[in-house]
């Protein structure tokens, strides 16, 4: 089988939910409190897409990601973005279009998804107004807290990192 590593960068403001998809992803826990990661934890899971064994290296990082206090380091080698931002905070997508050239300014050609968190917290009618609001149609919606979609965000990234 052939072997393929990458890192994978979780991108967006403060406690959006970042920790928690991961920490839903490979522990398969969720808490309600919420701890400030402090600086930059790693995570790997490995995961089999067709003939490939993908290595992804998560990297999240603590604290208002934005584009000024980013490290340089963060974005270095990232072979897959995922931005997430809630869908019960404008604040976290008011600027979503800007954050995302920014990001591919930085990482051109690498893949990025959009992601919509925090679905469990709206009804389908207010999902819908949320979703016109944003500028940018996210790519997949997720819970951390009930487990929806979050394997599936990881294993979309992996299809596109390694070109399936
Ligand atoms: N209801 C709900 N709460 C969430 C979800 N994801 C994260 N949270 C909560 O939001 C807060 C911030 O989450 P965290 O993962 O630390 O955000 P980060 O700063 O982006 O890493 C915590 O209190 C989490 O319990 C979700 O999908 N649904
Ligand atoms: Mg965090």
């Amino acid at each position: 089988m052939k072997q393929v590593t990458k890192k994978v960068i979780l991108a967006g403001s403060m406690s959006v939910g970042k920790t928690s998809l991961v920490n839903k992803y490979i522990y398969h826990k969720f808490s309600e409190q919420y701890i400030s990661t402090i600086g930059v934890r790693i995570d790997k899971k490995s995961i089999e897409l067709g003939d490939t064994q993908l290595n992804m290296i998560l990297w999240d990082l603590a604290g208002e990601n934005n584009q000024i206090n980013t490290p340089q380091s963060y974005f270095l080698g990232a072979g897959g973005v995922l931005y997430v931002i809630d869908l019960n905070n404008p604040a976290t997508f008011i600027a979503v279009a800007e954050e995302i050239d920014f990001i591919k300014n930085k990482l051109p050609n690498v893949p990025l998804l959009l992601i919509g968190n925090k679905k469990d917290l709206l009804s389908p009618s207010e999902l819908d107004k949320v979703l016109d609001m944003i500028s940018i149609t996210p790519d997949y919606l997720t819970s951390a807290k009930e487990g929806e979609n979050v394997e599936l965000i990881f294993e979309k990234i992996g299809i596109k990192m390694i070109g399936l």
